[in-house]
């Protein structure tokens, strides 16, 4: 069936056999054959509806996974086989949708392939950029930014032909709705909605990512806004995240109108999660549009309040937005009355300053307008909730504690081990009925299997082979060359000086040393890292340029270079966590504790098999317990510890350094003579001087325990057969984070759609 449909697709397209066709021809067949299976495919329905709006959709790419959800990848892959074709090798051809700057935007991308496999009606709202986050290319041991085009003449976008106008202040724009289809695993499709503006121009593009920030007509939805928690004030930013939200209520508003629901009753129908604060206007917006249909100032607020739910992601102050009420002025002046007269009531309400809408300073707190005048807020791990409700929104948990829960974040199961790691599926299946790709609590039935040296020992061979596959992988796309017998340490996650990749660096420089002094390690070591910079984050991008020279320095050290390699992938997007994840032995999860919200990677690694070296943080915290203290390689101050720091002020990194040898020795490695000659003085000489005068995020705090139990890990990892055993056990314990957990979650407690 599916051959005789996809050859006469390719006759047609390319005049060509499937035997002849190349494998970007065939691709675009795949790509048109799937698009069809898709629109054959249900939507799913309901008389509730789940709105996403989100920023970033970090979707990554699309072809195998929707193979995967309409159950067809099997037959495909087996028919191309037969033609001497290979699937991954056509894979290849997709373009990256890179619409998302790293967590947050993956965890809309999971979580809107669990809402449509547990049938469950929700679309996502976003916007459509033509620039993905930017490419990362490495020049000189440095980053370089470059634009990133993702749609090509055929891609999954489908235009649907709806318009809507978007007031701005001194001119409207017309909106053009793109949808890409959202199929369930085994179940009906949803819809992820892109808006974009009409006029967007690419030539405007100049050196690198630089463009012309005014013309908003031209610019609005070229690019992603390549800045992760690093938050800075822009007008674009705001531009854009009215657009999307102006553009989202008028949807929302429209889908209810043909149906013909009463808008009055609007959150009978309709719920709106908030993915942190970038689509918080939406509140404002939707009682504008309400009260243009007639409804009543006051009724407005009501159902809206009753309508949105907010996800906080971070606790990072810098992160808050946080935006002047002149800009607002500026940009979308309509909305400025309703926040004005919403503050007033709150401040009528509370006295408390730090509960207010709009400060002293006429900026508008968005985090507050959403506890206010939303009815959930949630965090994103059991730890960052009880953080959010004890320390960083405190006053808002003492007015609304029955606002406040908890959904700890979760991962697709379809791409982050049914797509990406066929060979540990396979080894799963041999174990664990078929079933338990549908409900992942089933994996905990690995744990019978915990004392079979058969099992374990094949398990040891899928991630020898997966580890093989890595290095050819990194070998033609990179030009790297990888020992997969050594152990494969991997970093990857956005840079930023509160995930401490310096602390990892500054343990390649104590291992250099050690073997340098002739002390060998029992297992030869890679240790891997990915990591995109914000543009503007110049100590992020020092901590790169600090590990590619490290990298380079132990490259052309061949007293060191058989036991110690570093290499540093270029470009890590969701893509190369695909190759990297499932070869990997320790996930390194090391955030100065309280500060990463949850993380997510860690999650995939466990899935994957690897075992955790991590901080008492995040979702680290629900790992530790699930897998126990056998089972995952924990150190580090606590995070009530961080917070009390943060709090007395009294952590000096100059004490560390001064008062010990040892840390003083490894930090002024970094501007040793072998260094400086390799990298960039004055980048060196920064990195070096933030870590012993500012080092804000405590690197200097936790570095000898990491340096402790980091030996202890790579030790343990000797005795083949009882790190087999943590393997197992971190498999068998991931069901919990399954995505479908999460929404299942989200469903029964915020948004009750059936
Ligand atoms: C805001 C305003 C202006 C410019 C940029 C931004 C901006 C962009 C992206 C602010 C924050 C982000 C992204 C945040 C993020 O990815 N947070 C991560 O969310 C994950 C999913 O919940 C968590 O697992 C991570 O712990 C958290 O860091």
């Amino acid at each position: 069936m599916i051959e005789n449909e996809l050859t006469a697709l390719i006759q047609t397209k390319f005049g060509k056999s499937l035997q002849d066709a190349s494998d970007q021809e065939l691709y675009y067949a795949l790509l048109a054959y799937t698009k069809e299976k898709l629109k054959e495919t249900p939507d799913i329905t309901g008389d509730k509806k789940l709105y996403y709006i989100s920023a970033e959709f970090l979707i990554g790419k699309l072809l195998s996974n929707n193979l995967i959800n309409l159950g067809i990848y099997d037959e495909v892959a087996e028919l191309l086989q037969k033609n001497g074709k290979e699937l991954s090798r056509i894979e290849e051809a997709e373009p990256e949708p890179s619409l998302g700057n790293g967590g947050l935007g993956r965890l809309a991308a999971c979580f809107l392939d669990s809402i449509a496999t547990l049938g469950l009606n929700g679309d996502g709202i976003g916007l459509n950029y033509h620039m993905g986050l930017f490419r990362q290319v490495f020049e000189a041991n440095k980053q370089k930014e470059v634009p990133n085009p993702w749609i090509e003449s055929e891609s999954w976008l489908e235009d649907t032909g709806i318009r809507f106008q978007v007031p701005f202040k001194d001119f409207t724009l017309t909106s053009k709705l793109y949808d890409i289809d959202v199929a369930g695993y085994e179940n009906g499709k949803n819809k992820l909605h892109l808006f974009d503006v009409e006029g967007v121009d690419e030539s405007i593009i100049g050196d690198g990512i630089s463009f012309d920030k005014r013309d908003i007509g031209r610019n609005l939805t070229l690019f992603l806004y390549p800045d992760d928690s690093d938050w800075a004030g822009n007008l674009l930013r705001i531009y854009q995240q009215y657009f999307m939200v102006s553009n989202g209520a008028q949807l929302i508003l429209k889908e209810c109108e043909d149906k013909g629901y009463d808008l009055r009753k609007l959150h009978e129908h309709v719920a709106i999660q908030i993915n942190d604060t970038h689509p918080s206007m939406v509140i404002p917006e939707l009682i504008r549009l309400l009260v243009q249909r007639q409804v009543d100032f006051n009724e407005a607020i009501e159902i809206v309040q009753k309508t949105c739910a907010y996800t906080n992601h971070t606790i990072l102050a810098e992160a808050l937005e946080k935006w002047p009420l002149d800009y607002l002025e500026q940009v979308a002046p309509q909305i400025v009355p309703i926040i004005k007269d919403l503050d007033a009531r709150m401040k009528g309400r509370h006295r408390d300053p730090r509960v207010a809408i709009i400060d002293g300073q006429n900026r508008v707190h968005m985090a507050n307008m959403d506890i206010h005048f939303g009815y959930s807020v949630n965090g994103v791990a059991a730890l960052h909730t009880e953080i959010l409700k004890n320390s960083e929104l405190k006053p808002f948990y003492d007015i609304y504690p029955e606002k406040f829960n908890n959904k700890t974040n979760g991962i697709t199961f379809r791409r982050w081990l049914l797509h990406c790691n066929k060979e540990l599926v396979q080894w799963i299946s041999g174990y664990v009925e078929e079933d338990f790709k549908k409900d992942a609590n089933k994996l905990e039935k690995l744990m019978r299997h915990i004392d079979s040296d058969i099992a374990l020992e094949k398990l040891l061979d899928v991630k020898h082979t997966k580890k093989v596959q890595l290095a050819e992988y990194l070998k033609e796309t990179q030009g790297l060359e990888l020992n997969p017998d050594s152990i494969f340490d991997i970093q990857v996650k956005r840079l930023h000086e509160y995930k401490r990749q310096q602390m990892n660096a500054l343990y390649v420089i104590y291992k250099y040393l050690e073997i340098k002094a002739g002390k060998k390690p029992a297992t030869p070591i890679t240790m891997i890292f990915g990591a995109k910079a914000a543009p503007a984050y110049a100590i992020a991008k020092d901590i790169i340029h600090l590990i590619l020279c490290l990298q380079e320095l132990i490259d052309k050290d061949p007293d060191v270079s058989p036991y110690l390699k570093v290499v540093m992938v270029e470009n890590y997007n969701v893509t190369m966590a695909e190759h990297l994840i499932p070869a990997c032995d320790i996930s390194e999860q090391i955030s100065l504790a309280s500060k990463e919200a949850s993380g997510t990677g860690n999650m995939k690694f466990m899935l994957n098999g690897a075992v955790t070296l991590g901080t008492e943080d995040g979702a680290n915290v629900e790992i530790h317990e699930l897998v126990g203290d056998e089972n995952i390689y924990i150190f580090g101050e606590s995070s009530e510890q961080v917070i009390e720091h943060y709090a007395k002020s009294d952590y000096r990194a100059a004490d560390y350094y001064i008062e010990d040898e040892q840390i003083r020795a490894l930090v002024n490695f970094i501007i040793s003579p072998e260094m400086m000659k390799i990298g960039d003085p004055y980048h060196l000489l920064q990195i070096h001087a933030e870590l012993i005068y500012k080092d804000w995020f405590m690197t200097l705090l936790d570095l000898k325990e990491y340096i402790a139990v980091k030996n202890r890990a790579y030790e343990d990892y000797a005795d083949r057969k009882a790190w087999s055993r943590k393997m197992l056990v971190n498999i068998a314990k991931a069901g919990y984070f399954s995505s479908d957990r999460t929404i299942a979650d989200y469903n029964k407690d915020i948004w009750h759609l059936k």
